[in-house]
């Protein structure tokens, strides 16, 4: 007997993430980062960025960041896919000190589907998306086209429209490589 049709479909969910380190080895980080979210049951695509060398944003006496962006499709809740980053995080010896302060690796939600969210520990898309030259060149890389839920914009025109002009340059060896 054939099963019913979707009697067991699992709802998949396309989301965006931000991942930087300026502590360490940051390109070793950014892999385990990418690892991390790779090796998890419900985790079944990572799509990956270029790799950008960037000047410190917000709070601007502490070493450069290497930033890069992922596109993952899961079955896990927004609330899920925190936790796992958290954990990542951790496992990488992210220590919490100050809001904006140096760290081995941060992993940040940006977009989720088309959900606009807002909960004490989260918020969709992110807050500070449209601010950071450093998250919206390598998320333009991975979808210039797609519209920023709340913000009713798409990528590369947010980017185009970016106040911020601190450097973001790309780092070689990194474009169309599944390898890290
Ligand atoms: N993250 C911050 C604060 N400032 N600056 C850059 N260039 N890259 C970051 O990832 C970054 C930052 C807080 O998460
Ligand atoms: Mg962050
Ligand atoms: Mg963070």
């Amino acid at each position: 007997m054939q099963p019913e049709p979707n009697q067991h479909t699992v709802e998949m969910h396309y989301v965006y993430l931000s991942l930087g380190s300026n502590l360490g080895d940051r390109l070793a980080y950014l892999k385990a980062g990418l690892d991390g979210l790779r090796t998890h049951l419900q985790v079944s695509s990572v799509e990956v960025s270029n790799v950008y060398e960037t000047a410190p944003w917000g709070k601007l006496d502490q070493p450069g960041y290497l930033n890069c962006c992922a596109r993952i499709r899961t079955s896990l809740s927004p609330e899920e896919t925190l936790s796992l980053c958290l954990a990542i995080e951790r496992k990488n010896g992210r220590q919490r000190t100050d809001n904006w302060g140096a760290r081995t690796l941060d992993l940040d939600l940006l977009i989720f589907d088309d959900l606009i969210h807002s909960s004490s520990d989260l918020i969709l898309p992110h807050p500070h998306l449209g601010d950071r030259r450093f998250v919206l060149k390598p998320l333009a890389d991975l979808a210039s086209e797609l519209i920023v839920p709340r913000y009713n914009q798409t990528i590369g025109g947010l980017l185009e429209s970016c106040g911020d002009d601190s450097e973001v340059v790309e780092v070689d060896g990194f474009k169309d490589n599944t390898n890290y």
